[in-house]
């Protein structure tokens, strides 16, 4: 898109005027945002037709990734970004005196999604667009998202997010294209006079599901993808038909909240009507626009793939039974083999508690006709293979099993792909948790490690840090992040050492002022920023990460001219709100920070922040800044971790454990750009396999822990007294479920090697430069090309 400035700001001037009639000098924030955003959407609805359109005429096979999630954050600038215009309406504002910055604060960040899960989704619609692919989304439009965070004496409080108070500028309503989505009542199956079964409906409701789409721009390729969220309606006429008032009220509030829970079971009526909902919403929408090509019904997996992202989509698998069989009168064989071939699915953990699981009575409640095909498909399932393999094996894999419905059964029975997102995690479930779905299809396995949409957490989270680079390596990494690695011809060059660690510093000022208006508290950018930020999780082990920084205050008490780096412990995350252990680790990093943060005797040599209400728009201030990232989870726990690609990507050195996408960071920089720690995945197995774990032995064995631990209840941390105490039962008492007693030592070691590394600056400095070279490899461009050949077998858009 080629605009010059000067035709930008008399239409800029020219929507401004005819919306609120004022003229530039008058008008608020708020107005010239809304004026902004209506500017850019009109750049790019063109070319979002014309997209949409060229799929149309070339029959082209597309992907519609299905996801209960998805967190894109504020898409201000990443649509001037991609439609190239992002340096030029810098320009034209300055001309006006007006701050660029300032109307991006009046996006809200679109939170409909908790973590990483969600980040992932947004950053494969960003990549699916700038290469050219034919990809959208399929969501819920939540009215509320995520909970916005406060500390209140340290404790964790959860506000709503009415993110939808100010208008949502992006979005497009579409009503036309609203479909109804069946909840409740009873079926039985009728013969037709063709003697075919059909069900037959009783009772029950109907809500309409509205569309909301929006545009995902391609990074300077004219192409527009769409995400499509779904807003539940009850319309007047469908209100005479609820038998009672709660019915009602659940079923209009269908869309109104996220299930704030990360990797773990909901287990609620509520979210399961909210998976049914998006899920036949989307099919329907899917299948209407299928019909209106006029291909076969049985080709349709030559042009339709269907992406179930983690099980919350799973339904999809009988949904599109539904449609081909009942509505479209197909065979169920024939169905079945066009519905395995268009799914594929993706798992995002392994970790049982996440895994969801649907009690029979629930479903049938909510979706009956969904159940019983459900149980058709699972009657086959064994009919097919109860003879092939062990029964006991079959039993084990069932669909049903125990009066509950496994939604991960389903959705590997249901598809033809089963993806991993990191090498160990795709491993693993091939070795362990799905070892039986191995057995029975070995083909269906496959590893698609995640990856990040790089031009937001370089170009528009760290512009500085992209201009050094023009300047040593040219602009081609900025479409191409491979290009990256053109990095390594200076990697010995000590003045490029130096230009990054003065962009670092300039980021760290920025997030310094950011920490002190927040916070009120002072920091160093000369002290180290070593960063935690990810949703709070026994697993990610925050803990850890805290008995580290008691340690070393600890320490500093005893020896105060003790020889250490000044540094700051950044913290961002959320704890669900009924996730007691989680926030009790909030409320002890709290307290902890406001103990060192106001002992003077630590001489500044120890901060501790802990940033409230972490999302998009904060990662993108803290990720830049930061000389360490913590990925510090248990080895076997973490899938992937995503956060740890965008802070390598901005330089920083990571703290890692070999667990998730770590190992694979670790490869490709190699052992001296990353400090390894900690028990491997194999070790703890064998933990688990010889059940000789025992954490207060530990405790009672090794003085340096045991004195740490001691602080949780020994009064050294004020105001905890509850908090510690649980702390410390979870610990000793109850065998420290995630080893970190077991990995404490090996932690801090590595984190006094990495203090002696950031010392010596050329060490540094080329530790982070090689970071930063070999980031490309995490490009989520690079991942969603995988995911378009090997699964969905999609291919660039034919443009005209
Ligand atoms: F439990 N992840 C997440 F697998 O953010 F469903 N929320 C979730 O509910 C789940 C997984 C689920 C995360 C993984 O924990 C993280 O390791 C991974 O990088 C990310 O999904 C994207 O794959």
């Amino acid at each position: 898109m080629k605009v010059t400035k000067k035709e930008f700001k008399e239409k800029f001037e020219k929507r401004l005027q005819d919306r609120f009639a004022i003229s530039i000098e008058d008008a608020s924030s708020t107005e010239l945002y809304e004026t902004l955003g209506k500017v850019i959407k009109s750049y790019y609805s063109s070319d979002w037709k014309h997209t949409r359109q060229d799929y149309l005429n070339h029959e082209q096979k597309q992907v519609y990734y299905f996801s209960i999630e998805f967190l894109p954050g504020r898409m201000l600038k990443s649509n001037l970004l991609n439609l190239g215009m992002l340096e030029m309406v810098q320009e034209a504002l300055v001309e006006w005196n007006i701050d660029l910055e300032d109307l991006v604060q009046e996006e809200p960040d679109m939170a409909l999604g908790n973590g990483g899960l969600g980040r992932l989704a947004s950053c494969f619609m960003d990549s699916l667009a700038s290469i050219g692919m034919p990809g959208n989304g399929n969501g819920i439009r939540y009215e509320y998202g995520l909970f916005k965070q406060k500390f209140v004496d340290g404790y964790q409080v959860e506000l709503p997010d009415e993110w939808l108070n100010q208008r949502n500028i992006w979005e497009v309503r579409r009503e036309s294209k609203a479909v109804d989505v069946h909840f409740g009542g009873n079926v039985y199956l009728k013969e037709s006079p063709t003697g075919q079964l059909k069900p037959v409906y009783e009772g029950g409701y109907s809500i309409k599901a509205i569309p909301y789409d929006t545009g995902m721009t391609g990074y300077e390729n004219d192409t527009v993808n769409t995400m499509r969220l779904w807003s539940a309606e009850v319309t007047e006429e469908d209100k005479i038909n609820f038998q009672n008032f709660e019915d009602r009220k659940e079923l209009e509030n269908l869309t109104s909240v996220l299930y704030p829970d990360d990797s773990n079971e909901a287990g609620l009526r509520f979210r399961l009507s909210q998976e049914y909902f998006f899920v036949s919403a989307g099919m329907q929408s899917i299948l209407h626009y299928y019909k209106s090509l006029g291909l076969p019904m049985t080709e349709m997996n030559k042009f339709i793939a269907i992406h179930i992202n983690d099980t919350h989509p799973a339904m999809c698998v009988p949904e599109l039974m539904r449609l081909l069989v009942d509505e479209e009168g197909m065979a169920w064989e024939k169905a079945w083999d066009v519905t395995t071939k268009v799914m594929s699915y993706t798992n995002h953990t392994i970790m049982s508690e996440a895994l969801e699981k649907w009690k029979i009575s629930l479903m049938k409640e909510v979706c009956p006709r969904i159940y019983q095909i459900i149980k058709e498909i699972d009657r086959r399932f064994v009919e097919e293979w109860s003879h092939v393999f062990d029964p006991e094996l079959i039993e084990r894999t069932r669909i049903i099993r125990n009066k509950q419905v496994h939604m991960a059964h389903l959705a590997i029975i249901g598809t033809h792909s089963i993806n991993g997102v990191a090498k160990l995690h795709s491993d693993l479930l091939k070795s362990v948790v799905l070892k039986d779905f191995y057995t029975i299809y070995p083909d269906r396995f496959n590893n698609k490690t995640n990856g990040i949409a790089q031009r937001r957490w370089s170009q528009i989270s760290n512009p500085l840090l992209s201009s050094t680079l023009d300047k040593y390596i040219g602009k081609s990494w900025r479409k191409n992040a491979d290009d990256l690695k053109l990095l390594l011809n200076h990697a010995d060059d000590k003045k490029v050492y130096a230009d990054l660690a003065k962009v670092k510093k300039e980021n760290k000022k920025r997030l310094a002022q950011y920490i002190k208006e927040t916070k009120g508290i002072e920091v160093s950018p000369d002290a180290i920023f070593d960063v935690q930020v990810k949703r709070l999780h026994a697993y990610k082990r925050q803990l850890m990460n805290l008995m580290h920084i008691i340690k070393l205050y600890l320490d500093i008490k005893e020896n105060p001219d003790l020889d250490i780096t000044p540094r700051v412990f950044i913290f961002g995350a959320k704890a669900a709100p009924s996730y007691h252990f989680a926030k009790s680790v909030i409320k002890l990093i709290n307290e902890t920070a406001n103990l060192i943060n106001n002992d003077a005797s630590i001489n500044g040599k120890l901060k501790v922040v802990f940033l409230e209400n972490y999302n998009v728009s904060l990662a993108e201030l803290i990720i830049p800044a930061a000389d360490v990232s913590e990925q510090i989870s248990l080895a076997s726990k973490e899938a992937s971790g995503t956060s740890n690609m965008k802070f390598m990507l901005n330089g920083a050195v990571t703290m890692a454990t070999l667990d998730g996408a770590n190992i694979e960071i670790r490869d490709v920089v190699g052992d001296d750009n990353i400090k390894i720690f900690g028990l491997t995945e194999a070790e703890v197995y064998r933990y688990y396999n010889e059940q000789n774990y025992n954490s207060a032995d530990i405790y009672n064995n090794n003085p340096v822990i045991h004195r740490v631990v001691n602080a949780f209840i020994d009064g050294t941390i004020p105001n905890s007294r509850m908090e510690g105490q649980e702390i410390y039962d979870s610990l000793i008492k109850y065998n420290d479920e995630f080893f970190i007693l077991r990995d404490f030592m090996s932690y801090c070691e590595a984190q006094e090697s990495l203090d002696a590394d950031y010392k010596d600056k050329a060490r540094w400095g080329k530790m982070s430069l090689t970071n930063i070279a070999h980031a490309g490899h995490f490009s989520a461009d690079n991942t969603v090309r995988k995911y378009a050949e090997d699964i969905w077998q999609i291919e660039p858009v034919r443009k005209g």
